[in-house]
């Protein structure tokens, strides 16, 4: 019985040290020289770019002038300033871990920044170079 289990927990060790080497992390900087600024989403700056998981964003600003918040889905599509937050950044030099696969979704919450384009989705893939799949609906069973 226990030498299954050290077998079993050799085994994995094993599988563990074979994955391939994750490409090296890429530490992206939002908006490159110009930042993260005003109407950010005339940038385009996402646009083409394929984020991973083991990235980060950095975002770089006037400290005074800006913020950073990450926030979910419809509070992003609302730009929505009493959002429930899932992070605060206001630094003017953010790091922001792209540690899990999916989108996430940043704002500008300076009164009427977001409103004007202050905003940045992101979809981040997964180890495995694709999309978490699509949450699963919030309600019902299925029988
Ligand atoms: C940027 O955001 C503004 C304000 O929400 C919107 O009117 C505009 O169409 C957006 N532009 C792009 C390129 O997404
Ligand atoms: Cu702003």
């Amino acid at each position: 019985m226990a030498s299954r289990l050290v077998l079993l927990l050799a085994a994995a060790a094993v599988a563990v040290a074979c994955l391939p080497a994750p490409a090296s992390a890429v530490a992206w900087m939002v908006g490159d020289g110009g930042g993260w600024r005003a109407k950010f989403n005339q940038t385009g700056w996402a646009e083409g770019k394929t984020f991973r998981v083991g990235d980060t964003l950095m975002f770089m600003y006037a400290r005074d002038a800006h913020t950073v918040v990450e926030v979910g889905r419809e509070d992003f599509a609302a730009c929505n300033l009493q959002a429930n937050l899932l992070g605060a950044w206001n630094s003017g030099n953010d790091v922001v871990q792209l540690d899990r696969p999916g989108k996430r979704w940043f704002f500008c919450s300076v009164p009427g920044h977001c409103d004007n384009g202050m905003k940045l989705v992101v979809n981040v893939l997964g180890d495995d170079g694709v999309p978490a799949p699509a949450p699963a609906p919030e309600s019902g069973w299925w029988f």
